[in-house]
C-alpha cells in the first residue's frame, strides 16, 4: 500500500522508462572517460536505459551513430560533438522526428532551435583563465611559449585558444612561438612536444601552454627525454583536472590546471526531464564552473580522491 502510495516526482516520473542514446566522442582523454563513467551513473541513478555510441573521435561515425537512435526512436539525445560544423542535416532529421537533443561538453556551429540546450564550461574562460595565469607568473620575463591545440575544428579547441590570446594580448614579454594540434591525446601531445623541442631548442620555450591536461602529461615525457625539468625549466599550464595533473603539479612537473567538472549528463538529464515533465525550456547554455588549481593548493589530496572517478 505504501509503495503505490509514494507517487514518483513529476520529474522522476518523466525519466522513468526513458530510452536515451548517447553519441560519445571517444576515449581520446582521461576526462572523456570519467564523462562517460559520470553519463552512465548518472542515467542508472533516473532509471534510463542508455544506448551507448563511441565514434573513435570520427563525426561519420557520430552521425551515424545518431540515425540510428532516431531510427530506434529513442526518447532524447545525448550528443558530445567532437567538431563545430557538419551537424544541421541530422539535426533537422532528429527534430522533424521529435527527439530532443542535448550537446556535452562541446558546442555546434547550427540553429539553436536544433538542440535543447548544451551543458558546457565557459570554454574561452578557461583558457583566459589559463593565460592570466602565465601573465602572472612571468611577469617581466621574455616567455616564448609553445601551444598543444585540441582537436582541429572543435569549439573548445577554438575557444581555449582565443581565450588564451585574449589574456596574454598586451603582455609583449609573452609570445606564442609554436602551436600544433596534439588532438586531445597524450601519444600526440608527446610527439608534437618532440617536434617542438627540436625545431626551437628546449632551453628557448619558456612555457607550454595544452588545451588539455593529457597532451600535458604526454608533453612532460618529452620534456624529461630531453633532459630538461618540466615545471621548472618549462612551465606547464592546462585544463581539465584529471588525476595525473594532480599529481605532476604535487610532484613539481606541472604548475597548474583549470578543473573541468565531468558531470555534464547530470544537469543535462535534469533539464531534460523537466521539459518531459511539463515542457519547460531549459536555457540555450547550462555552464558549468571551472576552477584554477596550483601548486599552492593540495594536489595529492585531490589526486587521492579524483583517482577512483573513471578517469
Ligand atoms: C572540453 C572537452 C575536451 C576535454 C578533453 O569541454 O570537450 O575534450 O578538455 C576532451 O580532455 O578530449
Amino acid at each position: 500500500l505504501l509503495a503505490s502510495a509514494v507517487a514518483l516526482s513529476p520529474l522522476a516520473a518523466a525519466a522513468q522508462d526513458m530510452t536515451i542514446g548517447f553519441s560519445q566522442i571517444g576515449s581520446e582523454s582521461g576526462w572523456r572517460a570519467a564523462e562517460t563513467t559520470v553519463t552512465k551513473q548518472e542515467a542508472e541513478k533516473r532509471g534510463i536505459d542508455l544506448k551507448f555510441a563511441d565514434a573513435q573521435q570520427k563525426q561519420e561515425n557520430q552521425i551515424s551513430a545518431l540515425r540510428s537512435f532516431i531510427a530506434q526512436g529513442v526518447d532524447a539525445i545525448l550528443l558530445a560533438p567532437v567538431v563545430a560544423t557538419g551537424w544541421d542535416g541530422v539535426l533537422e532529421e532528429a527534430k522533424d522526428a521529435d527527439i530532443p537533443v542535448i550537446l556535452l561538453d562541446r558546442t555546434v556551429d547550427a540553429p539553436e532551435d536544433l538542440y535543447l540546450t548544451a551543458v558546457t564550461s565557459d570554454l574561452v574562460h578557461e583558457g583566459e583563465v589559463a593565460g592570466q595565469w602565465l601573465v602572472d607568473e612571468e611577469a617581466g620575463n621574455d616567455c616564448r611559449i609553445v601551444e598543444l591545440q585540441g582537436t582541429t575544428g572543435s569549439s573548445p579547441a577554438i575557444d581555449r585558444k582565443k581565450g588564451f590570446e585574449n589574456a596574454i594580448a598586451g603582455h609583449d614579454n609573452l609570445e606564442i612561438v609554436r602551436s600544433q594540434t596534439g588532438d586531445f591525446t597524450r601519444s600526440q601531445g608527446k610527439v608534437v612536444m618532440e617536434s617542438f623541442l627540436k625545431a626551437e631548442g628546449g632551453e628557448n620555450i619558456c612555457a607550454l601552454y595544452a588545451h588539455n591536461d593529457d597532451m600535458a602529461v604526454g608533453a612532460i615525457q618529452a620534456i624529461k627525454e630531453a633532459g630538461l625539468k618540466p615545471g621548472e625549466d618549462i612551465k606547464i599550464v592546462a585544463i581539465d583536472g584529471v588525476p595525473d595533473a594532480h599529481l605532476a603539479i604535487a610532484n613539481g612537473e606541472m604548475n597548474a590546471t583549470i578543473e573541468l567538472t565531468p558531470d555534464m549528463a547530470g544537469p543535462a538529464l535534469d533539464a531534460l526531464a523537466a521539459y518531459k515533465a511539463d515542457g519547460t525550456m531549459p536555457p540555450k547554455w547550462i555552464q558549468t564552473e571551472s576552477r584554477l588549481y596550483t601548486a599552492a593548493d593540495d594536489n595529492q589530496a585531490v589526486y587521492e580522491t579524483k583517482k577512483g572517478l573513471g578517469y
